[in-house]
């Protein structure tokens, strides 16, 4: 992905009308588009082909099956045009190997997640954080999910990949979270969905976070 101007759009809302506006909205401030169950169950798969006409997308599917369905599920996703998934770590080295087999095939990125943004993330997130990070240095994924609402934990995180693979961090504006912070902290992109697609002016709010994070 290219870093432009550090900012994923999380768009997270069900309708395909809705989700072509703000994307359309937002374009000149996004590196990257986010789509996830919501507007894929909303719409179908086939909406990604039509936001990469506008940005990246990435598939926030959290796969996290049996190699074997890892597979097919990331087959589905590049074959419709996203240009990387995001992957839970937890199903151990052999699904995630499958994963990121399969993006190299199709030149594409995997992003593991390594412990989640919202206050539950801590209960059995933390304790294997770190090691969920090291399996994706040591699988060759292009970067990890790391959250957003705790920059002391995307410090640590950072500490482990170094400075190959990216962090993309999700939970700046209606979970907490502050975008510069988590900048400052080692985080390379940041992940905004509800801060900008409920607000009234999507643009200004993206331009916005945009500004603070100096891009
Ligand atoms: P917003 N997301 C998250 N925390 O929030 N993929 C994680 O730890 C994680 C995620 C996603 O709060 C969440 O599903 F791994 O409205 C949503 O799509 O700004 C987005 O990041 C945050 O949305």
């Amino acid at each position: 992905m290219e870093k432009k101007n550090r900012l994923i759009l999380a768009l997270d809302v069900t309708d395909r009308e809705h989700a072509l506006r703000i994307a359309n909205e937002v374009s000149d401030y996004v590196d990257s588009i986010k789509v996830g169950y919501p507007l894929v169950l909303g719409e179908g798969l086939g909406i990604v082909k039509e936001l990469v006409e506008i940005a990246p997308v990435i598939a926030d599917f959290k796969v996290a099956d049996i190699p074997n369905t890892d597979r097919l599920i990331c087959e589905h996703v590049f074959n419709a045009g996203a240009a990387g998934i995001i992957t839970h770590g937890f199903t151990g080295r052999d699904s995630l190997d499958s994963c990121v087999k399969v993006a190299n095939d199709f030149g594409t990125d995997v992003y593991v997640v390594t412990e989640m943004s919202h206050p539950g993330g801590v209960e059995f997130f933390r304790p294997v954080a770190e090691d969920i990070a090291k399996m994706a240095v040591e699988a060759g994924a292009s970067g990890v999910v790391a959250p957003a609402t705790r920059p002391e934990r995307v410090k640590d995180i950072r500490k482990i990949i170094g400075e190959e693979l990216s962090i993309i961090s999700p939970g700046v504006g209606a979970q907490g979270g502050s975008a510069a912070d988590v900048i400052r902290a080692g985080a390379d992109w940041v992940i905004v969905g509800r801060s900008i697609y409920n607000s009234d002016s999507p643009a200004e709010v993206a331009k916005k976070i945009c500004d603070e994070m100096n891009c």
